[in-house]
């Protein structure tokens, strides 16, 4: 596999960074998710943008321009022969001192990563997820606010550990008033009737671009869909509830902390999405 690396495609044993490297030494720096379908980067655009208003938020400075951020994409899975995979764009701070300045960092590390993805098992798109709540709140907006995309993930991991230490794959994360702020690494929805749900991204979540999708995908099928701030309450009582991500796409959830959620199997509104987000991603996205 070859590895984007500061400009050149290196081989992957040969893909090394400095133990000064402040992503790792503090978590500094920032990342993407972004599938491949069909031998198309999809969402690159949407991407992109967000590394770079991730990156804004740290004070980070790329050292590469939008452009040359997508080209080095391209050519990164070009370099692999990837039709359908997964590519991780990371930007650390670079390497600089055993301290926290990151002005001392001359220049910023900018790796891009394109591989084979590993998804959910396909019998959870027919049958649906169950999920947790996480005793792990979200981040606080008013600190690291959870929109930005950093390489510091361990609110994330810390609910994840709940999850599977409980026997399911994800949770439902809430925020420090208790409101819904979505799952560990996807956005939650709640459908009730002809109205479609999810959390404002300001109730601690990212505001993910599967999601962004899926509420344009919804609405073209006429469902009435709105950012509005929810407790577990809409949970309980919802007709159906299912997550997005990059990694999930759209998936049923049938369960939180042992409850039925609707009748327990994935509702006819979250099939459609499943299908209409497949279709799209399917049929756009910038070639290889
Ligand atoms: N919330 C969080 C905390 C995320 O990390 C999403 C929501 C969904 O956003 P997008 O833009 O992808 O619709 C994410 C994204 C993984 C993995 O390996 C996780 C994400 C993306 C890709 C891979 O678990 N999370």
């Amino acid at each position: 596999m070859k590895i984007y690396l500061n400009g050149d495609l290196v081989e992957e044993q040969d893909a090394k960074i400095s133990v000064f490297d402040h992503g790792l030494l503090y978590g500094d720096g920032v990342f993407e998710g972004t599938r491949i379908y069909n031998g198309r980067v999809a969402f690159l655009d949407e991407h992109v943008d967000r590394l770079f208003e991730s990156a804004k938020v740290l004070d980070l400075t790329i050292g590469m321009t939008k452009e040359e951020i997508k080209d080095a994409t391209i050519e990164t899975c070009k370099a692999n022969g990837l039709k359908d995979g997964y590519i991780r764009h990371l930007v650390t701070r670079g390497i600089g001192t055993l301290g926290l300045n990151p002005y001392l960092c001359k220049q910023a590390s900018v790796i891009i990563i394109a591989a084979d993805i590993q998804l959910y098992p396909a019998e959870l798109y027919e049958n649906g997820l169950k999920i947790i709540t996480a005793g792990t709140i979200r981040n606080l907006p008013e600190a690291l606010n959870p929109r930005v995309k950093s390489l510091n993930y361990l609110n994330n991991v810390m609910a994840k550990i709940e999850a599977i230490n409980a026997g399911v794959m994800e949770c439902l994360m809430l925020n420090s008033q208790g409101y819904v702020a979505e799952a560990s690494g996807d956005n939650v929805f709640v459908v009730k009737g002809n109205k479609l749900i999810t959390p404002p991204s300001w109730c601690g979540g990212l505001e993910g671009i599967t999601r962004n999708k899926v509420m344009e995908l919804a609405a073209n099928i006429g469902l009435e869909v709105s950012e509005t701030v929810m407790t577990r309450y809409e949970i309980w009582t919802a007709d159906e509830v299912f997550l997005t991500g990059t990694a999930a796409e759209v998936i049923s959830v049938i369960e939180l902390d042992k409850r039925i959620i609707g009748d327990g199997k994935p509702g006819e509104i979250t099939k459609k999405l499943i299908e209409a987000y497949r279709q799209f991603v399917n049929n756009n996205g910038v070639e290889i």
